[in-house]
Parts: C-alpha cells; sequence; structure tokens
C-alpha cells in the first residue's frame, strides 16, 4: 500500500520542441504535469511508496497518463476513467523567468471528480494524504471533495495541504477558501508570494496565528530558502541551494515530495527542509516538471554542508 497517497488532476503537458513564439511552434513536446501527480513520481526514487489518485479521459493522453505515472513507480490502481470528459492538457511556453502556463482543462475529467471519490478511496496502510489549493478550483465538485477530505475524522493520517494558489484558475473564485481549507490540514505548504494573495502576509509568524489548528506550516521565500514552524518550536529558517535556473514549475512539488519524505523518515528538521531544497534544485534545472533527482554522493555531501555554502 502506498504510504503517500497523492490526490489531484493531472494533464498532458506540451512544450515547444523548437525555438520561437508559441504561436510559430509546430513542433511541441508532449510529457505529462500535474502538482499531486509531480509529487507522487519524486517519492519511490526517495524510497516511499506512493499513490495517485485523479480521474482521466478514455484517451490517448488519460492512458499515457496513467502509464508514465506508473512507469515512476507510483501505484495508479485508483485512477477513475471518465467515459465522457477529456483529459485536461496545458502547454508551457518554456523559459527560467517563470513559464507562461495555459491550461485547457474546463470541463476535464478530473474536474468531474466529486466527494463521492472519498468512500472509494483504499487508505489502509497510508500515512500521509497529499492535496493542493489546485483541486478545489477546478468545480463546485472539486471543492467538495477537498472539503469532504478535509472533514472526515483521519486517525493517524496525515493531511498535507500545498496551497499552490494558480491565480487563473481563481479569477472568478473566492480565494478565502484556500484560507479555510488550509486551516484544517496538519501540514501546509506555501510559498510567502502566494500566501500573501491568500491571507495577506507571507509572514510565517504571522501565518502561524491565523493557523492555530496546523502542527507543521512550510513557508517557501523562493530562491532565498523556507521557514519551518513546527508545534511550539522556534521558527527554523533554511537556505535553499543556489543553482542556474533552466525552468521553475515543479519545483514546488519537489520541494513537498523531499520534504515529505524525509519527514516520514523521522530526519530533524533541518534535514527536511534540505532535503525539499535539493529535491527542488533538481527539478530547477530542467525543463521536465519532475526531473531526474541530484546523484546519491551529491546529496549527501550537501546534507552534511555548511549553510554558506547554500543560498
Ligand atoms: O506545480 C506544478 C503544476 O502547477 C503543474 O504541473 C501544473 O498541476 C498543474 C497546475 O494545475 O498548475
Amino acid at each position: 500500500a502506498p504510504e503517500v497517497l497523492c490526490i489531484g488532476e493531472s494533464m498532458a503537458l506540451f512544450v515547444p520542441a523548437e525555438p520561437g513564439p508559441p504561436d510559430e511552434v509546430r513542433s511541441w513536446l508532449r510529457t505529462i504535469g500535474g502538482a499531486e501527480s509531480n509529487v507522487a513520481c519524486h517519492l519511490p526514487a526517495l524510497g516511499v511508496r506512493s499513490g495517485w489518485v485523479s480521474a482521466v479521459g478514455d484517451d490517448p493522453f488519460g492512458r499515457a497518463l496513467v502509464r508514465e505515472v506508473a512507469a515512476a513507480g507510483v501505484d495508479v490502481s485508483g485512477v477513475v476513467v471518465d467515459p465522457v470528459r477529456p483529459t485536461g492538457l496545458y502547454i508551457k511556453e518554456s523559459g527560467a523567468q517563470g513559464s507562461p502556463v495555459r491550461y485547457y482543462r474546463a470541463g476535464s475529467a478530473a474536474s468531474g471528480m466529486g466527494p463521492g471519490l472519498r468512500s472509494r478511496l483504499d487508505l489502509g496502510g497510508v500515512r500521509v494524504l497529499h492535496l493542493s489549493g489546485i483541486t478545489p478550483a477546478l468545480s463546485d465538485s472539486c471543492l467538495a471533495l477537498v472539503r469532504a477530505l478535509l472533514d472526515a475524522p483521519r486517525g493517524d493520517l496525515l493531511v498535507s495541504f500545498d496551497v499552490n494558489h494558480r491565480p487563473v484558475l481563481w479569477a472568478d473564485r473566492d480565494v478565502s477558501v484556500l484560507a479555510e481549507l488550509a486551516a484544517k490540514a496538519d501540514l501546509v505548504l506555501t510559498g510567502d508570494d502566494e500566501a500573501g494573495r491568500v491571507w495577506g502576509t507571507g509572514d510565517p509568524a504571522r501565518l502561524r496565528e491565523l493557523l492555530p489548528a496546523v502542527r507543521t506550516l512550510v513557508v517557501k521565500h523562493g530562491e532565498h530558502g523556507a521557514t519551518l514552524v513546527e508545534g511550539d518550536a522556534p521558527p527554523l529558517f533554511a537556505p535553499a541551494l543556489r543553482v542556474d535556473v533552466v525552468e521553475p514549475v515543479g519545483a514546488g512539488d519537489a520541494f513537498a515530495a523531499g520534504f515529505l519524505a524525509a519527514t516520514l523518515r523521522g530526519a530533524d528538521p533541518a534535514t527536511r527542509l534540505r532535503r525539499g531544497h535539493l529535491q527542488a534544485a533538481a527539478t530547477l534545472l530542467t525543463h521536465d516538471d519532475v526531473g531526474t533527482p541530484l546523484a546519491p554522493d551529491v546529496l549527501d555531501r550537501l546534507l552534511r554542508a555548511d549553510d554558506d555554502e547554500w543560498a
């Protein structure tokens, strides 16, 4: 059984396969992406069993998604095939300065997920349920699903919530919903920029006060580093690794995977943040949403290095 179950939409991802403005590009490389499946795809390489649940269309992109996520070692047995709605798509106009992302996902199979999915989940042996703020923006039924997951009694199961505020998805929706949902999770990951849009502050101490029931809060400060606020311990900042960014999309998911894996293995707080940064660095160095993990000897050296070798 998976230790970490990630739920959320993944899509076929198209990136230009030749230089030029997107309206002139004729060759596109088709890969896959989606915040939650990105997290799931990182985990097996980190020694953590993972699963991914979503709905895909009964179409070639849906089949490709399921096959390619499974190829990363992820349990995809919970994925539902929607006979009518299609698999969503998105395109990424690559660049180190942030990549404009365009979605073609309205009415997608995953947007048809709803609270009924909860009773079909096999949570036996699952230690972490990983969700993100993308799902509640997809449709009213997806919002109801996320609410149902956060409201159900959960015993020892830990619910992790990555805020992942995507402004285009919230254009017609009330973003305070994200604050309401995050407040019910056990672990919240957020960038300070998106926290500013959701809570009006990216300050870790202030966010801690706004999320009193959240046990573990990680606030990411872009290329500078991240702050962990957990229980009653004083906030802990860890600098990020300095890298020459090729393309940033997916770095947050990589961070979440590294942090979750280290947390499940009982690592100390500083190591958990470093594991997050190292996994993010590997993704920042590629055009891919997931990327290739850094070599084990490089990881070991960086985990033991002094802070001043970092940011
Ligand atoms: O975190 C990366 C994701 O944003 C990307 O893979 C696409 O899931 C995606 C989304 O909805 O933005």
